[in-house]
């Protein structure tokens, strides 16, 4: 059984409760590792680590910084194969999605950061009154990282690496359910020569060590990524401390299929967009609109092809694993029972998948495909993240638009069309933060990152995270 323990001050601790927690593999049920119970006396003593590691850190010339997180991200790509069994084995992901997309993405996270600060430079501007403005762009103290278990390495980092880039120090917490690859972080910052304190990771439940990190009055700045009902606890929490937030929530995304569009492109992508990751990837597409000339030939393809999924041990060649945790597949299944007395047709899948073999006790879920749902059911507008999408027709663009931003979220859309106009003018009428227009899930690092209206407050990526990791202190010359 693999022990896992919390990294503060560079060594690897045990709580100091002393207890720790069941770690699953979602695949086959059983518990497999054990993560620290760590409290509040653990975050505080992560807190002193940072804070006595922040004037060196933030001094660091940022060359040395640079240095180090690009070691880091060398060391994740040197050890791709470890991480992403480790990744699968701890989320019930296909081990092949891993190694093609968690993992790298997660290393070139402390690339892309590591080298983004050797460019991120302070501006300047003249005045009338013959005084010039600049604005520094200073590190901030100690930010707090929570992170959720969807994506679990490749979140983590996507916080943590602009933090630290920034001259900042972390204190972060990955997600209970999938605390593996945090930890084999904590052994790769060791071994890349990170000074001690800079990073520091607590592990533990959401209601302790998430909600100490939140609570502390030295850390002033907090990175979260989410189920929204634990973001709103966040926000009420930090508001009133005046904390910087970044919360990146929820979504409930549109796909919008219009009769035009290149079908088979559409098809193949919208099935991944549906499933990918078991649907777990808060960017999925999971109302897919279709506009009605194509709808019946469209939901027979697609019903076709997502038949043909294979649903199976992670770390075979499947197309869908397993979903992250027992809880979870009950809650993902009560949503297509939900679906059913909301007078939703279940066209392709609805039930759990009992495996023989090693993953007889895994929690798996048949891709399931629902029609006939008006759009404004709970099954519609609640956030089910798992292998289940609804299929609705629609007639016209206004009545697209109208269902596709009647949700509370506004995360992510996507547009099948070969009219240009109509693609840029459906682009600008979405309510949402992100849009692909014939593609979905082409991800470029240097692009704002985040959702509106519930889903969030706040972007990352690009320099957008540098300036979210920095204080902007302006300074006026007279000459
Ligand atoms: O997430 P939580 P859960 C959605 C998805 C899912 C639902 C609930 O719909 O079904 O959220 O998932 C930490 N103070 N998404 O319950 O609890 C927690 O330990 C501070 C969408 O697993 O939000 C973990 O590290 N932190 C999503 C992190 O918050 C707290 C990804 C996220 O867990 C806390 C995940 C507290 N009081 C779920 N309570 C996305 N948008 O990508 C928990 N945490």
């Amino acid at each position: 059984m693999q022990i896992i323990e919390n990294y503060i001050g560079g060594k690897l601790l045990k709580p100091v409760s002393g207890e720790y927690l069941d770690n699953f593999n979602p695949a086959t049920g059983s518990v497999y590792s054990q993560i620290p119970d760590s409290d509040q006396r653990d975050v505080e003593m992560a807190v002193e680590a940072a804070k006595n590691a922040f004037k060196k850190w933030s001094e660091t010339p940022y060359e040395q910084r640079s240095r180090i997180l690009c070691k880091i991200a060398d060391l994740i790509e040197e050890n791709l194969d470890r991480l992403a069994l480790a990744e699968s084995t701890d989320n019930g992901k296909p081990l092949k999605l891993a190694t093609k997309v968690d993992i790298p993405r997660a290393s070139a996270n402390f690339r892309f950061y590591g080298t983004a600060i050797m460019h991120y430079a302070s501006k300047s501007h003249y005045m009338e009154g013959n005084a010039v403005n600049y604005t520094m762009r200073e590190p901030i103290g100690i930010a707090g990282c929570i992170s959720p278990w969807n994506l679990p390495l490749y979140l983590f980092t996507w916080k943590i690496a602009p933090a630290l880039a920034a001259g900042n120090c972390v204190v972060a917490k990955p997600s209970e359910v999938t605390p593996m690859t945090a930890y084999l972080l904590s052994e790769i910052c060791i071994e890349a020569g990170l000074p001690d304190g800079v990073l520091n990771i607590v592990h533990g439940l959401g209601p302790k060590v998430g909600q100490a990190i939140t609570e502390h009055t030295e850390i002033p700045v907090i990175s979260f990524t989410g189920g929204t009902v634990t973001g709103k606890n966040i926000a009420a929490i930090a508001a009133p401390m005046f904390k910087k937030m970044s919360l990146e929530l929820g979504g409930k995304n549109p796909n919008i299929i219009f009769a035009d569009c290149d079908f088979d492109e559409a098809l193949k992508t919208t099935v991944l967009s549906s499933f990918a990751n078991q649907g777990q990837i808060c960017l999925c597409g999971s109302r897919i609109f279709v506009q009605r000339e194509i709808y019946d030939k469209f939901k027979d393809a697609f019903v076709e092809k997502v038949k043909k999924l294979t649903v199976g041990d992670p770390l075979e060649q499947v197309n869908l694993g397993a979903v992250v945790s027992k809880p979870h597949q009950e809650k993902v299944l009560s949503y297509v029972e939900l679906a059913k007395e909301e007078g939703g047709v279940v066209l392709a899948g609805g039930n759990k998948v009992t495996l023989e073999g090693r993953c007889k006790e895994g929690y798996f879920i048949e891709p399931t495909i629902i029609e006939g749902l008006d759009y404004k059911c709970r099954t519609n507008q609640e956030e089910i993240f798992g292998p289940v999408v609804t299929l609705t027709p629609f007639d016209t663009e206004e009545e697209a638009l109208e269902m596709a931003n009647s949700t509370q979220y506004g995360l992510a859309g996507t547009i099948w069309t070969s009219n240009l106009k109509k693609a840029h003018r459906v682009a600008h009428e979405l309510k949402s933060g992100i849009v692909w227009i014939n593609c979905w899930l082409l991800r470029d690092l240097r692009t704002p990152f985040g959702g509106m209206k519930n889903s969030g407050v706040g972007r990352e990526g690009g320099f957008e995270a540098l300036d979210f990791f920095t204080e902007p202190k302006n300074i006026c010359v007279k000459l």
